[in-house]
């Protein structure tokens, strides 16, 4: 509904995406692999590189995604079944995020338990420094007050293969919620503002560092739903996933 009449809107917040990417080229140039991608490289290679920087709608940009492209599997648990529905565009491409005090809407519910796998072909997820994607719910400050955030729980799994998943553990009950998904607010909204979802400084949501879990890369990742936290605030809405960092080629 809302996701199908924002299209012409997002066309412009792509630009303006893309705009941003631009900004923070400079920073992002750690480890050579975005030096690749500027018009230097011979052949081929660069072409389709450049493609992917200036166009989502080749099959460049696809492969330069930045966001989940696929559902590769998903259970619902018991509980509200709200945007499901509408999987599983609902939580690809882009945060909607509602802000501070609002949750946004664009989300799918997971039910009580329920359980997620989301794919970004031909992507992929790749350790650099620092946090290296981004998982998007729609908490918000109860009150205004940041410490006490509308947090729906979910323990994040990654693999490469799809077959071995790593778990960031998510065992908090009370406020900070360590690394679990689903408790800080979502800034970036690909309709109505400019920030950008990939970067962690501002984009808000959950972030995770491949690192922790000794991985390098990463092209699934899985979302359960904490099913200890019940009731109005006890099921995880999924908005969408970034990427941080992009890689120098694509697969
Ligand atoms: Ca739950
Ligand atoms: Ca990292």
């Amino acid at each position: 509904m809302s996701h199908d009449g924002g299209e012409s809107d997002a066309g412009s917040a792509g630009s303006a995406g893309r705009a941003a990417d631009a900004d923070t080229g400079v920073d992002s140039g750690e480890g050579g692999a975005r030096a690749d991608s500027g018009s230097a490289v011979g052949g081929g290679a660069g072409a389709t590189l450049e493609a992917g920087a200036g166009g989502s709608d080749s099959n460049g940009g696809e492969c330069a995604s930045r966001f989940a492209t696929s559902v590769e599997s998903f259970t619902a648990g018991p509980g509200p079944t709200t945007g499901q529905n509408d999987l599983p565009d609902i939580v690809l491409g882009p945060p909607k995020g509602g802000g501070a005090s609002v949750g946004s809407t664009d989300v799918a519910t997971l039910g009580n338990g329920g359980t997620i796998t989301l794919g970004f072909a031909p992507s992929r997820i790749v350790d650099r420094p620092g946090p290296d994607f981004i998982v998007f719910e729609n908490p918000f400050d109860v009150g205004g007050d940041p410490n006490k955030p509308f947090a729906e729980l979910a323990t994040v799994e990654v693999s490469d293969d799809g077959q071995t998943f790593h778990a960031f553990p998510c065992t908090a009950t009370a406020y900070p919620y360590g690394s679990c998904a689903g408790w800080h607010p979502v800034f970036a909204n690909a309709d109505t503002n400019s920030i950008d979802p990939t970067d962690p400084r501002v984009a808000g949501g959950d972030a995770f560092d491949l690192a922790d879990l000794g991985v390098n890369e990463a092209r699934f990742v899985r979302i359960t739903d904490r099913v200890d936290q019940t009731g109005t605030a006890g099921t995880f809405d999924l908005d969408a996933i970034s990427i941080v960092h992009e890689h120098a080629a694509c697969p």
